[in-house]
């Protein structure tokens, strides 16, 4: 939102050591990755700094000699910020950031941040706050060392009982925080059982989301079939999250498409059930687009986890769409077809593949629609909009007493626009 309407986006410069046991392969996909994960997060990565090393520098992670170069490169480049490709401790976070000038955020922080923007559901929500709290308990510690003895003259005065420091009282309070999160979580558990059972029926509304590793497309898809930047404006659809979009052009049934937060390759193992909770929302939708990087040489492997993970969250059986994407970049078209029976082989970047899938989607949820004669009593004509969002509206009469309607639409849509105008 503040990021649509900021005229200069931060400027993020990727920096990695890389380690002798870790090739080139490895280490380049990993930094295409940090990318795709800052541009996620709307950064702009203005520059990039690497180094060979046999360890991280204890300091500073990067070796000294190298940090007045960074100091430099962040100078040239205008950088609001370093983003580092592993995880650093604290102290190397403090201190980097202390030369080089700039706020230095690791990937398990970009990582969080994406999550905290993604987690819509308040099982999420408290979550990745959970995550968020462990993360940030360590660094607070290491800002009150540094901050030495300031931190406790300033204790003495801010009203705090027993000579407690500012930091101390920080990490009491996250502890706290902690421990009641974890309660709320482990009461959500049943109540999530029951929202599962309420999977893809919310308001009547047919929903696809998008799954799938970070950087197969799943943006530019979303992009391409809702063919606009702009959310969905409809009063109907305001209290949904900023993510969805209507199928366009538009559809009967309407179909919001949802875009997930996308599965990382090189994810922290602190973060699995954070990640897990972000995709919540894939338990709400009718259809799963489960978009693959045909053209990523590590691409069956990612169809297997994704596929795992959705089981593991409970999306085993929700229709999955298979979607092989980037086809011009590579991989072989023929081979994917043959092993998977049903699946879609596109280039997001042609248009024709991508009115196939808008195809391909819309005829999964117009394959079972009923045709139905609803009686709209004037008293109820509140209920008109819903009808028309919902069903295709094939022929109208109107007398004294209200309209007849002959409509196609959702059984289950239909059954609830029925129950609504006490036809049960
Ligand atoms: N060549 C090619 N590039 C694509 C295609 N689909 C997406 N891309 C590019 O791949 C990058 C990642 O796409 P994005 O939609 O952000 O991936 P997401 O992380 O899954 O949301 C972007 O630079 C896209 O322009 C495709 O079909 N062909
Ligand atoms: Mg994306």
């Amino acid at each position: 939102m503040m990021q649509d309407i900021d005229p200069k986006p931060t400027r993020a410069i990727v920096a990695a050591v890389q380690l002798s046991s870790v090739g080139d392969v490895e280490f380049e996909a990993s930094l295409t990755e940090l990318r795709q994960l800052a541009k996620t997060l709307g950064f702009e990565v203005v520059g990039r700094f690497t180094q060979k090393r046999a360890a991280f520098e204890s300091g500073a992670y990067f070796g000294r000699g190298k940090r007045e170069e960074l100091r430099l490169l962040r100078e040239q480049e205008a950088a609001d910020v370093i983003l580092i490709d592993h995880e650093i401790s604290p102290s190397q976070q403090f201190n980097l950031a202390k030369e080089v000038g700039c706020e230095v955020m690791d990937r398990t922080m970009v990582i969080l941040e994406i999550f905290h923007r993604h987690a819509a559901s308040r099982y999420a929500r408290a979550q990745v706050e959970i995550a968020r709290l462990s993360y940030m308990a360590p660094r607070l510690r290491e800002a009150a060392k540094q901050a030495g003895p300031k931190d406790r003259a300033r204790s003495g005065t801010g009203g705090r009982s027993g000579g407690e420091s500012h930091g101390e009282l920080d990490r009491r309070k996250i502890r706290d925080r902690m421990a009641e999160l974890q309660k709320e979580l482990d009461a959500m558990g049943s109540e999530r059982r029951t929202q599962r059972a309420r999977r893809g029926e919310r308001e009547g509304l047919a929903r696809v989301a998008l799954v799938g590793y970070t950087n197969a497309g799943k943006s530019t898809l979303m992009r391409a079939l809702t063919a606009s930047e702009a959310l969905v404006a409809d009063k109907l659809f305001a209290t949904l999250d900023t993510t969805v979009r209507a199928l366009h052009p538009e559809t009967v049934p309407r179909v919001l498409v949802s875009d997930t937060v996308g599965f990382i390759k090189n994810l922290p193992h602190g973060l699995v059930a954070s990640f897990k909770s972000t995709l919540d929302e894939a338990l709400e939708a009718s259809l799963l687009v489960h978009v693959v990087d045909a053209s990523d040489p590590g691409y069956e492997r990612q169809l297997a986890v994704t596929e795992q993970v959705l089981d593991e969250i409970g999306a085993e059986g929700v229709p999955r769409l298979l979607v092989f994407n980037k086809i011009d970049r590579g991989g072989d078209e023929a081979a994917l077809r043959a092993q998977h029976p049903g699946c879609i082989v596109m280039s997001a970047k042609r248009e024709g593949d991508v009115a196939r899938l808008h195809e391909a989607i819309l005829a999964f949820f117009q394959r079972d629609l009923v045709e139905a004669e609803l009686f709209l009593p004037w008293s109820a004509q509140n209920l008109r909009g819903q009808i028309f969002a919902t069903c295709v509206v094939l022929e109208e009469r109107t007398d004294d007493a209200g309209a007849f309607l002959r409509v196609r639409g959702e059984p289950g849509a239909v059954a609830r626009l029925r129950e609504q105008l006490g036809e049960v």
